[in-house]
C-alpha cells in the first residue's frame, strides 16, 4: 500500500488513471520554459549591468519618445504574453479540462461530497444506487445533507464523515457541494482539484488506479480552521470497497 505521507521535493505519487499524466507534462512544460526564459531575462540583465556600467569618459544615451522602438517592444511583449499564455497553454489544456469537467463516463460511480467549516462529508447512495430527497431545513449537526428520512430511497444512503473510500479502477462521479463559504476539494494524488461553491453543485470525476491510504484536503483558504479540512482517501479493491459500504450502512 502506498502512502501520501510524502516529503519529495516534487509532486506526489500519481494514481490518476485519466488525466492526471496529462497535467503532470502540462506542469513541466510551463516549468522548463517560464524557467528558461528566467534564465534567458536575468542573464540579458546581468549582461546590461556589467557591459554598460558606468564609465566616466561615456556618455548614456536616451530614447525618449522613440516611437518605432517603443511600439516595437509593446507589440513583441504582447505577443509573447498574450499568444504563450492565452493561446498556446489555453489550446494544450482544453482537452484535459474538457475531460475533467464534462467526460465523465456513463457507468460511473456517484458520490455527494458536501463541504462545510472545516470537514468533509461524504454520501453514498447505497444499495438502490439513488440518493434520498434532501431538504434544507433538516440540516443540522446530525444530518449535514438533510436528508430526508421518510423518502424511501434515503434508507440506505451512507453518510460518512473525514473519510472517502472508493473502488480501485472505477471511475467515480463527485458531486460537489459547501455548505458555507468557498473551499475546494483536492486530492493531490489524482491530480483534481475543484472549487465548492454555496448554492451550486459541480460535478467532477476521477479514477484511481493504485489502491492506498491517501488524503483529501481543502485547499481554499476558508476560515480558522482550513488547515485541519482534510479528510482520509482510501482506495481498495471493489470487495474490500463494498463491504466497508456495507459494515458503513449497518452502523
Ligand atoms: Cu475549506
Amino acid at each position: 500500500m502506498k502512502e501520501d505521507g510524502y516529503s519529495g521535493w516534487w509532486f506526489p505519487p500519481n494514481i490518476s488513471a485519466n488525466y492526471g499524466q496529462t497535467l503532470d507534462q502540462g506542469t513541466a512544460i510551463i516549468t522548463w520554459v517560464t524557467m528558461i526564459g528566467g534564465i534567458v531575462v536575468i542573464g540579458l540583465m546581468l549582461f546590461a549591468v556589467i557591459r554598460y556600467r558606468y564609465r566616466p569618459d561615456r556618455k548614456a544615451l536616451y530614447l525618449h519618445g522613440n516611437f518605432k522602438f517603443e511600439t516595437t517592444m509593446l507589440v513583441l511583449v504582447t505577443v509573447f504574453t498574450l499568444g504563450g499564455e492565452f493561446f498556446v497553454l489555453g489550446e494544450i489544456s482544453e482537452g484535459v479540462w474538457d475531460k475533467i469537467k464534462y467526460q465523465a463516463p456513463e457507468d460511473a460511480m456517484e458520490i455527494e461530497v458536501l463541504a462545510e467549516q472545516f470537514a468533509w462529508n461524504i454520501r453514498y447512495p447505497g444499495d438502490d444506487g439513488q440518493f434520498g430527497e434532501t431538504d434544507n431545513e433538516l440540516v443540522d449537526e446530525e444530518n449535514p445533507f438533510g436528508i430526508d428520512e421518510d423518502d424511501s430511497a434515503a434508507e440506505d444512503d451512507v453518510v460518512t464523515r473525514g473519510l472517502i473510500h472508493v473502488p480501485v479502477n472505477v471511475p467515480v462521479k463527485v458531486k460537489l457541494r459547501s455548505k458555507d463559504v468557498i473551499h475546494s476539494f483536492f486530492i493531490p494524488v489524482l491530480r483534481i482539484k475543484q472549487d465548492a461553491l454555496p448554492g451550486e453543485t459541480i460535478d467532477v470525476w476521477f479514477q484511481a488506479k493504485e489502491t492506498g491510504e491517501y488524503h483529501l484536503v481543502c485547499a481554499e483558504l476558508c476560515g480558522l480552521g482550513h488547515t485541519t479540512m482534510k479528510a482520509g482517501f482510501v482506495v481498495e479493491p471493489l470487495e474490500e470497497f463494498q463491504s466497508w459500504l456495507e459494515e458503513k450502512s449497518e452502523e
